[in-house]
This record gives structure tokens, sequence and C-alpha cells, in this order.
């Protein structure tokens, strides 16, 4: 770079650090990610290296720390509060504690490990024991007094028995998650600007001048340390110390602790950060510092930050990107999905490229329009999301995306049902994305577990239209498959013998694997336990033919009535959500006719009811002799058991029926003569019937 060059390049950085200082600090509404921010500082700290003649007191980089905004007194530390160096990545680490060991000659020193709480670093200063002044951090040498909103802080003590008689203590305030969240929904509901985060709304709150109006923000203070050595005070580590102070009276995070060398540090570290989603308060990272206080003073430190300790950061959780274009998937219920596409970019430890928007009132709501610059987030193993566009970076032209009148993949008509926030393609499995995800979906793992037959395949064989419905899957043979692009002879066999391993498949895995709506992994297995066979979900299912043959027909009391007694409302997990797309699955003639010819292939595997405590035929024993020619024994005896009946082998004096089909013998001859009662196989059709069984 030449020298015009990196003067216009550090003025122009010059002037946009300090706007983004004024923001963070004095108005708490930062504009971008504190990691931008970095980025922004560290060039400017670069090419002022780079370029030593251009350097100015004037510059953000010549002021360590927050400005004043001059609404407050000053306050001078007596001791400087120093800031502290960052780690970003485990070498860092390693390189901090060898250079610490290497100074005092050490191996295996011990180190105070603290979370690194995100709030306002603060000074508490107490004279007899008694809290006259609270200052915030500033730039180190001078910070501002904050002692009416600090005093409303019940974490901070007022009162101390036992002090010496000047005593400063130092630490964190910060807004727990809980009360933040509380915070901005009344600030929402009246109407009042909310905060990006928890610590913007504890700096707020803390710089706010009227003290009833910080009272009112539920702030907390963690203590990390002290100014000057108090007098007659013998303490030699600073575990020991962050102990003394709880005695005193003041809260320390519950998570310090001590831990041995480089090792230990990044243990300590790992645990942290397993835990920090279910901390009460948000935390950046956490804090090693040298323990021994005669080694502290020993090591000292270089220009602001002391040589004993270091802020380990986690990863950014928020980043900036550019939003290149909003593409729509569309999914196996014909849902379209809109999905935002960045610019790659590295984010909460993994590079994010996509996040999904939800739906379409979404992308309003938070005004995304392709080409802006957005804030990206993903925190810990959350999904990414985009949280915002910067708006004073917004190209002119830029649109909101309008919403799309036809299925972008097979141009049907698109429906969007009254107050619900998708929209749908109309194609059904005319749509080849439809076909794909449900191929995709009755192959997967949760459902008929078909290996081989992944995402790549699945596109392969809806586009080269040997797969219209999943039925078809099982008709596929050796050169269909060897005809698709990168397919072997090997890749092809093992594919068709795994497909031909799926035909005997548990119930609740075909019922999942059909790709019913609203009828997710747990309510297939319910379906599959309480009714046994898929004949009898299917029967279950067409029941409801009269309680959804109109939009209101559940209006009517007595229908109501006789919708709440339905075998199929009788599941824990279906209401009438789940009984509606059912019945509108089962009741579809397309998806009947892939019902059907699917289970030509496939053989979903019935399975003893689970038995009802309190059903129709409860306390009942029935006894099942003979041959009957609409179903297999088991399958009739499971449903029994589903109506609440116990099934036996054996007539006795305590058996209520006998269920006799053809060429019944020796059992229906005992029924007789004991005079229980006996049904045929038609009277047995009739009684399932009746219990809406078949
Ligand atoms: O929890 C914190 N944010 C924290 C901040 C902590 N646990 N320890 C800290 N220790 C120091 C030194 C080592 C310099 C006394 C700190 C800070 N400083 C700090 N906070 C803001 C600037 C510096």
């Amino acid at each position: 770079m030449d020298m015009d060059a990196a003067k216009a390049r550090i003025d122009a950085l010059r002037a946009e650090v300090a706007a983004h200082d004024h923001r963070y600090h004095v108005l708490d509404a930062p504009s971008i990610p504190d990691a931008e921010y970095d980025k922004l500082f560290h060039e400017l700290r670069a090419l002022e290296a780079a370029f030593p003649m251009y350097a100015s007191p004037d510059s953000p980089t010549q002021r360590v720390g927050a400005p004043i905004s001059g609404d407050f007194a000053k306050v001078v530390h007596a001791v400087p509060m120093l800031s502290l160096a960052n780690a970003f990545s485990e070498q860092d680490v390693v390189d901090f504690v060898q250079r610490a060991q290497t100074a005092l000659g050490q191996t295996n020193i011990e180190f105070s490990v603290e979370p690194k709480i995100d709030g306002l670093a603060m000074s508490l200063y107490y004279v007899d024991g008694r809290f006259v002044r609270a200052a915030t951090r500033g730039d180190g040498e001078v910070g501002e007094d904050v002692t009416h909103s600090v005093r409303t802080i019940r974490s901070v003590p007022l009162k101390l028995t036992g002090a010496p008689a000047e005593l400063e203590v130092r630490g964190e305030a910060y807004m727990p998650r809980a009360g933040f969240e509380a915070f901005n929904q009344r600030a929402r509901a009246a109407g009042e600007r909310e905060f990006v985060n928890p610590r913007n709304a504890a700096a707020g709150s803390i710089r706010q001048q009227d003290p009833s109006a910080a009272a009112s923000r539920p702030l907390a203070f963690f203590a990390y340390g002290i100014g000057a050595a108090p007098d007659g005070v013998a303490i030699s580590r600073h575990s020991a110390l962050l102990r003394w102070l709880r005695e005193l009276g003041f809260p320390v995070a519950p998570e310090v602790g001590v831990a041995t060398g480089a090792t230990g540090c990044l243990a300590y570290f790992t645990e942290i950060g397993q835990k920090r989603s279910s901390m009460p308060y948000d935390i950046d990272g956490v804090v090693y510092k040298v323990d021994r206080l005669d080694w502290q003073r020993e090591l000292g430190f270089i220009s602001r930050s002391p040589r004993w300790a270091i802020a380990h950061k986690f990863p950014a959780e928020e980043a900036l990107t550019t939003l290149e274009a909003i593409d729509i998937q569309v999914g196996r219920t014909g849902a379209l999905t809109p999905v935002a596409r960045m610019t790659p970019v590295f984010v909460g430890g993994v590079t994010v490229t996509n996040a999904t928007l939800h739906n379409f009132d979404e992308i309003a709501r938070k005004d995304l329009r392709p080409g802006d610059t957005v804030i990206v987030r993903r925190a810990g193993d959350v999904i990414p999301e985009v949280v915002r566009p910067l708006l004073d970076r917004r190209r002119e032209g830029a649109a909101l995306p309008a919403l799309p009148s036809a299925c972008p993949v097979c141009g049907s008509a698109v429906e969007r049902i009254e107050d619900e926030a998708v929209i749908r393609c109309t194609g059904g499995l005319v749509c080849p994305a439809q076909r794909r995800e449900a191929l995709r979906h009755y192959a997967s793992r949760k459902a008929l577990n078909i290996e081989g037959v992944g995402d790549k395949l699945c596109e392969q064989l809806v586009e080269a239209g040997l797969v219209n419905s999943i039925a078809d899957i099982y008709a596929l043979t050796m050169p269909q498959l060897t005809g698709l692009d990168r397919m072997g002879e090997r890749s092809a066999s093992s594919i068709l013998s795994e497909i031909d391993k799926s035909r005997t498949p548990s119930l609740e895995r075909f019922l999942f694997g059909l790709g019913i709506r609203d009828v997710g992994e747990s309510t297939a297995k319910a379906l599959a336990r309480h009714f046994g066979s898929f004949d009898a979900v299917r029967a279950a299912a067409l029941r409801m033919a009269p309680y959804f043959a109109t939009s209101d027909a559940l209006k009517d009391k007595a229908l109501k009535t006789a919708f709440a007694a339905e075998p199929l409302i009788q599941i824990p997990d279906v209401g009438p959500v789940v009984a509606q797309s059912l019945y509108s699955f089962f009741s579809d003639p397309r998806s009947v006719a892939i019902v059907d010819a699917l289970l030509l292939a496939v053989t979903p595997q019935s399975q003893v009811p689970a038995a009802q405590a309190d059903g129709p035929l409860s306390g009942q024993t029935v006894v099942l002799t003979g041959t009957l020619s609409s179903m297999a024994r088991d399958v009739a005896g499971a449903h029994l058991e589903a109506l609440g009946a116990k099934v036996s082998g054996s007539v006795s004096k305590k058996t209520h029926l006998v269920v006799a089909g053809a060429e019944a013998g020796s059992k229906l001859a005992k029924a007789q003569e004991l005079g229980i009662p006996v049904i045929d196989e038609a009277g047995f059709l009739a009684l399932l019937a009746e219990h809406g069984r078949i």
C-alpha cells in the first residue's frame, strides 16, 4: 500500500472506529458485532504501526476503554484498572502459560480460573465497611461516578463486617439473562426501546441518571479482584482473595476454580464452554490468572495488561456477511421455505453459508433484502440465524423478495392457509421436489432406514424419472441403477439389497415413513402401539369422515361428543389436527394409490397393541379358535388386546367369549358345554367394527 492510500485508509478507519465507539459506549446501541469492531480496530492499529508517520494522539487506538460521556462526575482510579489481553486459540493459551512459566522459572504453575462475565467492569469503594462510591472502568484511568445506580443493585453489599478501613472491590455488573428477557418484554409492551443484549442493557441501566429507573432494572454483580492491597490482610493467592471477598459478602461467580498448567486451563475452557448455554448470565470466555500474588507482582504488566492474566475468548457468535440471495426450498409437504444464501462466514466456530428464514413473514419482519450486509448469529450448537440487516450499508434499489405466486420447482399454484405463515405448493406428488423429499424421508434413518438411498440418489432417481412415488423404489432394477451417473455395479447391487431388506418394516417406521403431515416419529409410534396393524390405523382414520366432511362439522355438539369417543382420539398424541391429517391422507386417492402400491411390495409388521386399561373389553378373557379368513390369528388377538381383553389359549369357566373361526374343534365344544357365548368370524368383525378397529 502506498503512503497516500494508507493515509486515506487510516483516516477512514479512525472515523469509523470513533463512530462505533460512540454508539457502543455513549448510546449503548452498537450497530455491528464486537468481532467486526475488533477487525476494524486491528486493521487500524496495524496500519498505524506500519506507517508511524501518521500516528496521532486523537486516534481511537490511543485510548483504551470507553470515552467519558460528560454526563457523570469523573472518578480517577487510585490504582489503574488494567485491561486483559486476549487469547483466541489453544496455542495462544499455551504460549501465555509458557511465557509466564519461563519468566518465573517454574513449571506447572497454578491459575485461578474464572468465567469471563459479559458485563461492565466496575470499581466499588468502601470506607470503614460502608459503600461510598461506585465508578465505571472508563478508560482504566478515569471512570464515571455511578454510585446512585450501583446502590440499587441488590447483590452489592452496602455494609461490610470485618472489612479493612479502605477497600476497593472490582468486578462486573451484569444483567442476568432472565432479567434481560423480562426487561425487554416490558420495554416492548410499553413501546420503549429494547436492548440488543444483556451487556448493553446493563450498561444502559447503570448509566441511567434516574436511580429509580436503574432500580427497576434487574442488575447483579460479581467480584473478581481488588484495587490496592488492603492493610492488615494477609492473602497470598488470588483464589484465596476471591474466597475472602465471598466471606465479606460479595458475590463471586460460582464457577471459579484453580487449574494447573495449560492443560488444566484448557480443560476448564472446555468445561465452561459446555455449561455456557445453561448458565444464567452471558459470558464471553474465561480468564486465567496466575494464582500466587507474589508471582503476579514478579510478572508485572506490559502497557496496560498484566502479564499474569489472559482472557480466553469463545469464538465470536456474531459476524457480518452478505446476504447474496434468498432461495426457496420445497419441503416434503410442499411448504415453501425461504433460505438465506450468504457469503461463507466463520461464526460460533463453524463456517456458515445457509440459514433458514422459516417463512415469508419472517423476511418482512426482519426487512431482509438480497444484497444486504447482515448480522449472522450462531450460539453454541444452535442453528445459524440471520439476525438483522445493517440498514446504513444497504445498496440503493435493494428490494424485499416478492411472495412466490407459483412453486419454483414445478410451477403449480401455491396456497396460503389463513392464519398460517406457510405458503404451500399444491402440486403434491406432481412436484418433483415433493417427490424427492417424500422418497428421502421414506428412506431416512428414522423411517425405513434404507442405507445408500440418500439426498443425492433420491435427487437422481426423481430426475431420471425412475421414481415417481415411493412405491417405485421396489421396482428398481440393476440396469436402471447402473445407468445413473457415478453408479457402479457394486453400489447398485448393495442398494438393491438394502431396498429388499426394507420390505418388512416395523409398523411404526412404516407409518412414519409415509410422511403423513403432522405424524412425526412419536405419533407414529403411538399409533402403531395402539392399533397394532396398518389396516387398523387406516380404518380408524377413515372413521373420521363425518367429522371433517365440512370445515365446521365439529362445531356440532353431538358430533363433537362422538368425536371425543373415537378410538383415534383416545391416543394421547392425537387431537383434531393429527386426526384431520390422517383422514386427509387415507381419503386422498393420490396417497391411497401410493399406499396400495406400496403394500404390494412391503409388509409392515403387525404388533401386539398395548393393552388398554379401560378399553371396552377390559376385564374380559377371550379365546380365539379355528381359522379366520380375514386376518391372521395374532392380528385378531392384537385387536382384542387393544380393546382391553385378555387373550387366552384355553377355555375355562373364567372365559367370557369364544371367537370361533372355520373348522373350530374341541375348544368350541367345550365353550358350548360351559354355556360361554360364542361368535363366528362375521360376529367378530362386527365387534371390531363397532369399536373402531376396522
Ligand atoms: O469476568 C470478567 N469480565 C473479568 C474481567 C474477570 N473475571 N477478571 C478480570 N480481571 C482483570 C484483571 C486481571 C486485569 C484484574 C476482568 C478484567 N480485568 C477486566 N474487565 C474489564 C477490563 C478488564
